[in-house]
């Protein structure tokens, strides 16, 4: 059976003041060559809640459903830039929980992702205000919301240089932030600022964060799916000095007439997608991802041996991340979990040898 996939790569010693450099390039390379052997399985606040439960101490509805953890955990950031405990889905105390999670992931051989959220640093609302269409040339450019805005950075800072593992030297992470960004749902979204002034968004994060000594990092870059060809998805892309991940954000919902129509739909955009960015990531030395994906509609049997696999297996792809099992809410239940009818799909998901995850 499988597939207990332990990095070696993971096992270096990291305490040299240079590390930064080194360390990530590692880390960039184990991430490509995983992509060589398969795909990671990854799923958002796996640790933390799943359908319902919370908090509950070492459940996690993947190990529940195929006896394994994700190779791949992701955790939310948001209200770290306001010095908050509470984050966006998790409760009090999420920080030093989510760092002792990053920790474990980290012992067991795993990745971690980090999405941030990021509050509306001008009207004080969540990233999905945008009453407000200028806050990203205001961070730019008015003095006091930038100094605002890099404070905010700082604090996210902190909490990156905060990762270590029990030897205290860093952990490595992917961070993805301002994603989403071909929608205009968040503040940073596309009719919220100009390309340039999101590339310039961007680096000024990255700038900062390198500033503050964040050295464990690398940068994923995921808008939705709806690029048509490498021209469309580099529109807004701030650089390769600046990023280490090409991916996208695409989830299977109700789109055609029916289940099949809505299969095809799914695949067949997933797959042009993933060709039109594999010979860019090639060419540059980026890692492909699936930076969000998941399952909503109802009867789609077999999506994740029939729909999604087939298609990954085209590519090399390092990793998947499957939105959150919210607890109560089974329409923002994204992933498996014991009794979903998926389940038996999901553990042959689980027991393809071209799928990674972690023991
Ligand atoms: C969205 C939804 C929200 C959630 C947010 C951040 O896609 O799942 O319910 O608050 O992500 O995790």
């Amino acid at each position: 059976m499988k597939r207990i996939y332990i990095f070696i790569l993971f096992g270096w010693c990291c305490c040299q003041p240079e590390w930064g450099q080194e360390t990530l390039r590692m880390f960039k390379d184990m991430l490509l060559e995983s992509a060589r052997r398969g795909v990671m399985f990854g799923h958002h606040d796996d640790p933390f809640y799943g359908f319902n439960w919370r908090y509950e101490d070492g459940r996690s509805d993947t190990r529940e459903v195929c006896g394994a953890y994700p190779a791949v955990m992701s955790f939310e950031l948001n209200s770290i830039e306001n010095a908050f405990e509470k984050g966006l889905d998790f409760n009090e105390g999420i920080f030093k929980r989510m760092r002792a999670e990053i920790r474990w992931q980290y012992e067991r051989g795993g990745v971690v992702t980090l999405s941030w959220h990021a509050d509306n640093p001008v009207t004080g609302g969540n990233a999905w205000d945008v009453s407000d269409s200028a806050v990203v040339r205001r961070i730019l450019y008015d003095k006091n919301i930038k100094a605002g805005y890099r404070l905010r950075l700082d604090r996210l800072s902190k909490f990156l240089k905060s990762l270590v593992d029990k030897n205290g030297n860093a952990i490595p992470v992917i961070f993805r932030p301002y994603h989403e960004n071909h929608g205009s749902w968040f503040w940073w979204g596309k009719d919220l600022c100009t390309a340039k002034e999101y590339k310039a968004l961007w680096k000024m994060t990255v700038k900062r964060l390198k500033r503050q000594g964040v050295r464990n990092v690398l940068y994923a870059y995921s808008p939705t799916v709806y690029f048509e060809d490498m021209d469309e998805y580099l529109e807004r892309y701030p650089g390769n000095s600046v990023v280490d991940i090409l991916g996208f954000d695409y989830y299977m919902v109700k789109r055609g007439a029916s289940v099949r129509q809505d299969k095809d739909i799914f695949a067949e955009r997933m797959d042009r997608s993933f060709s039109i960015l594999q010979p860019y990531a090639d060419r540059h030395g980026k890692v492909l991802a699936l930076t969000e994906t998941g399952i909503r509609r109802d009867s789609v049997e077999g999506w994740w041996t029939q729909d999604l696999l087939p298609v990954l297996k085209k590519y090399p792809v390092s990793y998947l991340v499957v939105w959150r099992n919210a607890t109560a809410n089974p329409k923002e239940c994204w992933g498996v979990y014991p009794g979903h009818y998926l389940e038996q799909d999901f553990v042959r998901f689980y027991r393809d040898p071209h799928t990674i995850f972690c023991k």
